[in-house]
């Protein structure tokens, strides 16, 4: 029995920067962009070419004796190879040196030059096969957050997590299902920080995760020269139904002060948003002063304060109204050049 309906995210064909901008990104809502020029990597990224390109520079990846990785219970060791050895791994089913085991899974999301400070960047840190994938410049120059390698063995599923930046998700090489969910449904998704502690989708335990039902299931497969839109906050699980590589692009979509300077990643919460977290915080920490029912009376009025002013009924229509054009409170938000 299928758990959950599966609603297709939005094919576009015949898409440019005007189409973008007028019809897509003012919806918040993932949608596949197919037939977008993404230069000849569409072409030339062969396991042979990307090994020779890439060369010998050492990247650290993610490596599990299981193809579904979980960051929550770290079921995945990191490790250091050259680029080359990587791709030629990654791309094979059972390998004669490994790690762990003979068919462990690979999975690269590279990095920038600091770890801790950069964000990656494919001209810097792979200028040569760089020049071979051009980014839609669907966003203003100065919006450009970071490029990022996402190469994985077949099979590999990444956890549903969600971003804070704006991301243009390109599928070169290989297909991939990508299974999204709403912001909306962030309450039925069980999260611990920015991921999912449902780890198996496609079969839940629902005795530890009933609600997880109640969460309405984007899904779309990616083939190659397809580009993923996914806004700021969608949640996103992704499963390589072949050996792949993608490139994502994040940018800034809110005014760049909003977010944390120290996040090479683009998954830390806006610096307003950590600050209402840290005084919920403490106003729990205040109620604590009280005995049980009286906590209980006051917490149960401070959820109905938060919902009046927080909640947002436009975007809850357009995510119940497929196609509706949704209008955003628009003042918060830049337009991407
Ligand atoms: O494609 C993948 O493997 C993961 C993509 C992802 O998490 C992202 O683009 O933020």
């Amino acid at each position: 029995m299928e758990l959950q309906e599966k609603t297709p995210v939005h094919v576009f064909t015949r898409v440019d920067k005007d189409v973008f901008l007028r019809d897509i990104y003012p919806q918040r809502r993932p949608a596949v962009l197919r037939g977008v020029s993404l230069g000849p990597c569409l072409e030339k990224w062969t396991v042979e070419y990307l090994a020779q390109k890439g060369g010998d520079k050492e990247v650290k990846i993610h490596v599990s004796t299981v193809p579904q990785m979980d960051f929550l219970h770290k079921n995945f060791v990191y490790k250091t190879l050259t680029f080359n050895e990587f791709v030629k791994r990654a791309s094979e089913k059972k390998h004669t040196d490994f790690f762990l085991c003979e068919d462990e899974s690979y999975y690269l999301r590279s990095l920038g030059e600091d770890v801790r400070k950069e964000p990656a960047d494919l001209n810097k840190q792979f200028p040569d096969l760089a020049k071979d994938f051009h980014i839609p410049e669907f966003f203003a120059p100065d919006q450009f957050f970071s490029s990022v390698f996402r190469i994985s063995s077949c099979g590999l599923q990444l956890w549903t997590h969600y971003d804070v930046m704006d991301n243009l998700l390109a599928q070169v090489t290989g297909k991939k299902r990508v299974v999204l969910y709403s912001p909306q449904d962030a309450l039925h998704l069980y999260l611990s920080g920015d991921k999912s502690e449902v780890l198996d989708i496609d079969s839940p335990d629902l005795k530890r995760f009933p609600d997880f039902v109640k969460a309405k299931r984007y899904e779309c497969v990616l083939e190659p020269g397809d580009l993923l839109f996914i806004p700021a906050l969608w949640f996103h699980n992704t499963l390589a139904l072949q050996f792949g590589v993608g490139v994502n692009v994040f940018w800034r979509h809110l005014p760049a002060d909003s977010y944390d300077k120290k996040d090479p990643y683009g998954n830390k919460d806006p610096v307003a948003a950590t600050r209402a977290l840290q005084a919920l915080e403490r106003a729990l920490h205040t109620l604590d002063e009280l005995p049980a029912d009286y906590r209980d009376f006051y917490g149960r009025r401070m959820i109905q304060r938060i919902q009046k002013r927080t909640y947002c009924d436009s975007l809850t229509n357009s995510t119940a109204q497929e196609g509706s054009d949704s209008t955003l409170p628009s003042g918060q938000f830049t337009k991407p050049g």
